[in-house]
């Protein structure tokens, strides 16, 4: 973009997960692109720490301070992020603000803007996944979130399920498809050989997971397909991430004396050097509103055993990049694992799955998100 660019606020939870990670790598395209961007969250986000450093440089942190006090069951996250938000928004002469997962990101970004001014910033909401199938239907809240989604200026969604899921919770008719991305430079197919010889030995097939482990990741499957496969030939697990289902998982594999075969890593600041050197990648989901992990293994050139459930169907074309089989059907998909290893067929199948990112990559999609905040920055009449 030319001229003097943007002011936009990127909200968004610090953990682990690929909606940071997407808000994070957008918040650096933008700031490349010449654009202003603020970064709101309760504390620094662990995706910067993938971003080289004159990057992160270029991007302005803002923390949230949640109060605490004996009185309160629950911390005031919202009304402090609201504050936090209309404080930046003034300051700033913010023009959008974009909040990403809109539990309860949406309803402070929307008061936020009562309190500047009801008619700016433009508040655009990303709905990334369990905020539109779990957390924000949940009839304890749904009718909040609903209104805060119809008085977003924009509310997008990161597959076309996705969209389907939210406008039929809360009852939306415009919601814009705009998936996630990847940055191909991250990934350094040279580094293969490399990781992979620190990982296994050449006869081992490496298959990779990589999630926050909560439950909708079905961790457990992961190891049962694990197993099916390193009976019949020599492999290695390895596992990135962590969260609540990591330890049965491991527990699993250990029952099964598996454990010299696995490789728990933890959390990866660069997940890219891993992935090169993986063979398949296993998201056995219960449903993902997109599968950014998926995405990201498939641009270093690693085909997915997955399942055919929600927005993962979207990225992987079964039987093209990956494989996509019913959720828990752990034979169906060890057998998969194992037709993928095939000689001939891995390098394919990687071949067809790094074309398929190439669709997603981060200048055509981040393009997307400037298109609309241009848009929503436009001025606009003044109130009645
Ligand atoms: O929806 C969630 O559970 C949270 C979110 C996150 O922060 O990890 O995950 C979602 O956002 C990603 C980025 O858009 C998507 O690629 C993931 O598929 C999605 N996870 C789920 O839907 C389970």
């Amino acid at each position: 973009m030319n001229g003097q660019g943007l002011r936009v606020v990127m909200v968004l939870y610090p953990t682990l997960g690929g909606s940071s990670t997407v808000a994070v790598e957008l918040a650096h395209h933008l700031a490349r692109r010449g654009h202003r961007v603020h970064l709101v969250s309760t504390g620094v986000p662990f995706a910067m720490s993938r971003l080289p450093e004159a990057d992160a440089g270029r991007l302005v942190f803002h923390r949230v301070e949640v109060p605490s006090y004996p009185l309160f069951t629950h911390a005031p996250y919202d009304l402090a992020l609201a504050t936090k938000l209309a404080e930046v928004a003034r300051g700033e002469g913010v023009q959008v603000i974009h909040v990403h997962y809109a539990v309860p990101h949406a309803a402070a970004a929307v008061m936020a803007r009562e309190m500047v001014d009801p008619l700016r910033p433009a508040v655009v909401t990303t709905l990334h996944g369990t905020d539109a199938t779990l957390t924000g239907p949940d009839p304890a809240i749904r009718a909040a979130v609903a209104h805060a989604l119809r008085r977003s200026d924009a509310v997008t969604a990161v597959s076309s399920f996705l969209a389907g899921q939210a406008r039929a919770a809360f009852g939306l008719e415009d919601v814009a498809v705009i998936p996630d991305f990847v940055d191909l430079r991250h990934v350094a197919p040279a580094v293969r050989a490399r990781t992979r010889a620190a990982l296994a030995r050449p006869e081992d097939a490496v298959l990779l997971h990589v999630s926050n482990f909560r439950p909708v990741k079905n961790a457990l499957d992961v190891a049962r397909v694990f197993e099916r496969v390193a009976r019949l030939r020599p492999a290695v697990l390895v596992l990135c991430g962590d969260g609540p289902d990591a330890g049965a998982a491991l527990a699993y594999l250990e029952s099964r004396g598996l454990a010299d075969r696995v490789r728990f890593l933890g959390m990866q600041a660069d997940p890219f050097p891993v992935m090169a050197a993986a063979d398949v990648f296993l998201l056995p989901t219960s449903g993902e509103g997109f599968g950014l992990s998926a995405l990201e293994a498939m641009a270093a050139g690693v085909p997915v055993v997955g399942t055919s459930a929600g927005g993962l169907t979207e990225v992987v074309e079964d039987g093209v990049s990956g494989y996509l089989l019913p959720v828990h059907d752990v034979d169906g998909m060890a057998a998969a694992a194992l037709r993928l290893l095939e000689p001939g067929r891995r390098a394919a199948m990687g071949e067809a799955a790094r074309r398929r990112a190439a669709h997603f990559s981060s200048s055509r999609v981040v393009a997307r998100y400037e298109a609309l905040y241009a848009r929503l920055a436009a001025p606009r009449p003044p109130a009645s």
